[in-house]
């Protein structure tokens, strides 16, 4: 791959000149950088490489992301007198993506100094604040029509095809990994039917599509040094969807006691004080447009959430790992192993994160 990032910068239109480009260790898939320019001691932009294997569409990704940042941008999202939408900077042919002479795709966007993430979250007001944000997030879009968007990862989480490559994998047992995992195929058996009510309630369009953001990892959310939520990040997969993924998502990562790769399943648990908490944030942000049966199934989308990714983990481990970038050899079985536990801790609290939904909406409905 071409790495260098000075050439790679030059096909953008940026201000100022190129000074350097740090590497930044998130996400599972793309490659990202930090990057200097020589007039600013503050980074100035975010570069990414966009993993191609995974983003079949990279125009069709791009165009949505520009749909979505613009018509974000145009309700003037701005936050004490800080511009803090993120766009993309246009490359020097007007396209807003660079393919090097290697067929690797590049972006850039401006970089939001001075703001924080959390992996895991444990102060009830940050909660709140974040599911304030991705509600926010969600209900600012509304009024762009969910056609408007490409479908760029087709049934990204469609639970019926996520089950249908699990089982195949189960019956290839590519990488002959099978035999370590008997117990996470029951799980997932035991669990397949009431999996299916969502993808059926969709299709039946029970449930509206909208568009959503469908990476809803809390540390996707922007904090100033106040704390307050100022900016969402990582579009990569914002397509047509439904408002249940993006609450899911975001209990799965930000109200976990433990990392997504805990090895010690003990410290696994739904924190309740959280949950509560985003949940309000996010019911405060919606609850004039979610529909009774979205609200009916909020509290099972966090379970539904967590399973799903923990199948594409379990499936990413069954094939040797193709998707998700892994750091040792049994790193996506213990990715899978915390998303069950987490999902069985949600089952033993299913009742109470009904009535804490149920709580939300009455308080905010009134309001
Ligand atoms: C991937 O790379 P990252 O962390 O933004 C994945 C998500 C998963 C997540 C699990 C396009 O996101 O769906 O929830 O890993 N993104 C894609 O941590 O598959
Ligand atoms: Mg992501």
């Amino acid at each position: 791959m071409e790495k260098d990032i000075s050439k790679i910068i030059s096909h953008f239109k940026i201000d100022g000149e190129f000074a350097s480009a740090t590497p930044l260790l998130t996400g599972h898939i793309n490659d990202s950088y930090i990057v200097y320019v020589k007039e600013n001691s503050q980074p100035t932009y975010f570069l990414q490489w966009i993993n191609n294997y995974i983003f079949k569409d990279v125009p069709g990704l791009m165009e949505n992301i520009l749909t979505v940042t613009e018509h974000l941008a145009a309700k003037k999202n701005r936050h004490e007198n800080q511009d803090v939408d993120i766009h993309l900077i246009p490359g020097i042919d007007g396209k807003y993506f660079y393919l090097d002479s290697e067929d690797n795709y590049w972006r850039l966007y401006n970089y939001i100094a001075g703001t924080h993430s959390y992996d895991i979250v444990d102060n009830q007001h940050i909660a709140f604040e974040g599911g304030k944000a991705f509600g926010k997030f969600s209900s600012d879009l509304a009024d762009l029509p969910a056609t408007r968007l490409h479908d760029t990862i087709p049934n990204f989480h469609n639970m019926e095809t996520r089950l249908a490559a699990f089982f195949q994998s189960v019956i290839d047992d590519k990488a002959g990994r099978r035999k370590e995992v008997p117990n996470e195929l029951s799980f997932v058996e035991e669990r397949a039917a009431v999996m299916l009510t969502i993808p059926e309630m969709i299709s039946n369009r029970e449930l509206p599509l909208r568009i959503t953001h469908n990476d809803t990892k809390f540390n996707n959310i922007l904090f100033d040094e106040k704390n307050h939520a100022v900016c969402i990040v990582d579009l990569d997969t914002v397509m047509p969807g439904s408002l249940l993924f993006d609450f899911g998502d975001a209990i799965r990562t930000g109200a976990n006691f433990a990392d997504e790769d805990e090895k010690d399943l003990s410290k696994v648990d739904i924190n309740l004080p959280i949950y509560e908490a985003y949940t309000r944030g996010f019911i405060a942000s919606t609850c004039k447009s979610l529909t009774s049966n979205e609200i009916a199934h909020l509290a099972f989308a966090a379970r539904f959430m967590t399973f799903i990714i923990g199948l594409r983990f379990l499936t990413d481990y069954l094939d040797g790992d193709p998707y998700f970038r892994t750091q040792y050899a049994d790193h996506n079985l213990v990715r899978a192993r915390v998303q069950f536990r987490l999902v069985e801790k949600m089952e033993e609290n299913a009742l109470y994160m009904e009535q804490i939904v149920q709580n939300a909406v009455n308080e905010y409905l009134t309001k």
